[in-house]
């Protein structure tokens, strides 16, 4: 995978939402994020939260881009006001093959609209 400018990966299905080119529901976007829905949503309210630079995973996460991972959770609060989560809500991030993640761009999982079960499976 090549990296293009602005932090973009070339085969990336996360970056081509982020530079438009597959097309996706944007419910946010600011300088750091974008936040569209699931294709397949889990819940009433299903939202992923990604930043525009790639960052694969969470095992990814270092001094340099952990910065991002607050502000993703700033955006998580501030859309699960705005959508009436007010009864609650949960923040998902798959981790690597074993933690289920499907898509190699981290990205955290905005979940409500309905009463979450746990543990997962
Ligand atoms: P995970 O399993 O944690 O890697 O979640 C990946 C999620 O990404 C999964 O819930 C489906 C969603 N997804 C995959 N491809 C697309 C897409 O092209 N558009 C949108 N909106 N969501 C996608």
């Amino acid at each position: 995978m090549e990296r293009l400018g602005g932090g973009i990966m070339d085969n990336c299905i996360f970056c081509k939402i982020i530079n438009g080119s597959i097309p996706s529901d944007f419910v946010y976007e600011d300088e750091k994020v974008v936040a569209f829905k699931d294709i397949s949503p889990q819940a009433p309210v299903h939202i992923l939260i990604i930043p525009k630079e790639h960052i694969e995973s969470v095992d990814d996460i270092d001094e340099t881009n952990s910065h991002i991972i607050g502000h993703i959770f700033e955006v998580a609060a501030k859309l699960a006001n705005e959508m009436g989560l007010e009864k609650g809500y949960r923040i998902v991030n798959n981790c690597k093959e074993h933690g289920g993640q499907s898509v190699n761009h981290i990205h955290f999982h905005l979940l409500g609209g309905r009463q979450l079960l746990w543990p997962a499976g």
